[in-house]
């Protein structure tokens, strides 16, 4: 307590220090018309904002400070720098004055003494010559990076050219999520979609506050994953994809540049290894994987549940103890996805043999383990997690075994599904599901599952029908901006005729990140923002 008294203060007198000596050089005076903060396009809505109607006007003279002491907020103030210089052509320096003089800062803080201590809880104060953001972790502060990244107007209020001022609304923000895990989930086997691409991704997913990326690596149609000791995996089973493309694969130091990628934006890799169906490609590549009865052949369509491991083989839990290893190795998050859904041709004693074995595989290489909801059909521990896409029944079985579950139903959380019929991507087994069906619905309260058994919100977006980066970008946006709100922001906050409003626009950072978004007719999509006229002081 004493403790954090103190560090309040000397920031105070830092801050205050600072802009003392800053405040000699200050040249113009410019009156903002009164602001309000609570009126912002933000998504997800934050859980408190506190308007104050005045402006902190971000500019030339204005420099970013982190907490030096704490890993990880340094690169964060790094990252807001860049953020700046890519949205405004704006450099402001970070911890240290640059070149012009300095008469506003932002304060990237370290703080134990929040309203709300959680993981990711932070909160953010602008005030005419700061903004301050406190968080007890630099998991919490890059959550509020991406909040003042969203109020930063793409217009400067340039009527005085050798003064461009982007003025940002002041007030208090304090939010936490409702979910500590909010995820989407990328089929890069059905088709293959580069590292860049994945990037790209992470940018546009981080940007709003999602912390999950789970990776389908390998399905019937790929392998997308090199596996040291088991080389013919992507070199056979990466060879192809749906529609007879050329398929490819990560290396090992790809998958490594992703995981390092999102290890940035403070997000969490999950890869997938999808067995003991869906596994045609590994059978292909390793005949003796293969316990369909069938000679095994690289596959281009996308019919599901035709293979199956041999699931009484010692070898073939030898090949999986060697493909979860090198994984786990370089995966610096806790979970391991094995898959389990739609094994169509395998036993229902056999699957629920493999199911408790592969288990015990992931838990020895450290992980936990998460499989598609059919996995509680077997007598899994407490600790791992069941994925709820279609099943009900199968929801209330890992209820009972003490699962928690992440919420992917179909007929809502697809991202592979048509908005309608004209859609020009996408499938529609589940559900057509326009923008407005994707965010009314309430995750804490789905189908009876009670909320201490929901892990979060995680909306997968299949490749069946996808090859492409616009094409993946159609699908995903703007529903998944959706299930990140469903996900972060409590439920009494949510409302879709205001939520409208603020998807709306999300426009222009869509068409500066060229996301090629499906521009539902629901909404009024704002081409530009509003920008302030400044009333020059006698
Ligand atoms: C069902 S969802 C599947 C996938 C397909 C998807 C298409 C799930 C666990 N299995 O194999 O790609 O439908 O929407």
């Amino acid at each position: 307590m004493i403790r954090s008294i103190v560090t309040r203060v000397l920031t105070v007198l830092f801050i205050s220090a600072i802009i003392t000596a800053c405040q000699k050089e200050q040249k113009k005076q410019i009156d903002f018309p009164p602001t309000d903060l609570s009126k912002e396009n933000l998504i997800p809505k934050p859980l408190k904002i506190i308007a104050t109607n005045k402006t902190f006007g971000l500019d030339r003279h204005t420099a970013i400070y982190t907490n030096q002491k704490d890993e990880g907020f340094f690169e964060i103030g790094q990252f807001l720098a860049d953020k700046i210089k890519a949205k405004i052509d704006l450099d402001v320096p970070v911890n240290e004055a640059g070149t012009n003089p300095i008469e506003r800062i932002i304060y990237i803080n370290r703080s134990d003494s929040l309203e709300l201590n959680a993981p990711e809880s932070y909160e953010l104060y602008i005030n005419p010559d700061s903004v301050i953001i406190n968080s007890n972790t630099a998991e919490g502060a890059f959550r509020g990076i991406q909040t003042l990244r969203q109020i930063i107007p793409e217009q400067s209020n340039d009527t005085l050219a050798e003064q461009r001022i982007w003025p940002i609304p002041s007030g208090k923000i304090v939010d936490n999520p409702t979910f500590g895990f909010r995820g989407a989930m990328l089929d890069v086997a059905r088709h293959f979609f580069s590292v860049d691409d994945v990037k790209k991704y992470i940018d546009l997913l981080a940007y709003y506050k999602i912390n999950i990326l789970h990776l389908h690596l390998t399905d019937d149609q790929g392998w997308r994953i090199e596996i040291k000791s088991w080389p013919k995996l992507t070199e056979i089973g990466g060879s192809t994809e749906v529609g007879g493309e050329a398929g490819g694969f990560y290396t090992q130091e790809d998958y490594k540049e992703i995981v390092a990628y999102a290890s940035k934006h403070h997000m969490t890799i999950i890869p997938e290894v999808d067995m003991p169906g869906h596994t045609n490609a590994a059978s292909v590549s390793y005949p003796f994987l293969n316990g369909n009865g069938k000679t095994p052949k690289l596959y281009e369509g996308t019919r599901v549940g035709f293979s199956t491991f041999d699931t009484r083989k010692d070898t073939v839990y030898a090949f999986i103890d060697d493909v979860v290893r090198e994984i786990s190795e370089i995966t610096p998050g806790p979970y391991f996805h094995i898959g389990g859904d739609e094994s169509h041709v395998t036993k229902k004693n056999d699957y629920i043999h493999f199911v408790e074995k592969v288990e015990k595989i992931v838990q020895k290489h450290g992980k936990k383990m998460i499989g598609w909801d059919e996995i509680a059909s077997a007598e899994v521990d407490s600790s791992s997690i069941s994925q709820y896409w279609s099943s009900g029944d199968n929801a209330q079985k890992a209820v009972k075994r003490g699962m928690k579950i992440i919420l992917s139903p179909a007929k809502r959380a697809y991202l592979d599904m048509q908005y309608d019929t004209l859609s020009k991507h996408g499938l529609h087994w589940a559900a057509y599901i326009p923008v407005d069906s994707a965010y009314v619905w309430t995750p804490e309260e789905y189908e009876g599952i009670p909320m201490e058994n929901i892990l979060g919100v995680e909306a997968p977006l299949w490749s069946e029908t996808i090859s492409n980066m616009g094409e993946l970008e159609y699908l995903a946006f703007p529903r998944v901006i959706g299930y990140s709100e469903l996900s972060w922001t409590s439920k009494e906050n949510r409302n879709w005729e205001n939520y409208k409003l603020r998807l709306a626009n999300q426009a222009p950072y869509l068409d500066r990140m060229d996301v090629k978004y499906y521009a539902s007719p629901l909404i009024d999509w704002k081409k530009s923002k509003y920008s302030y006229k400044e009333i020059k002081k006698d």
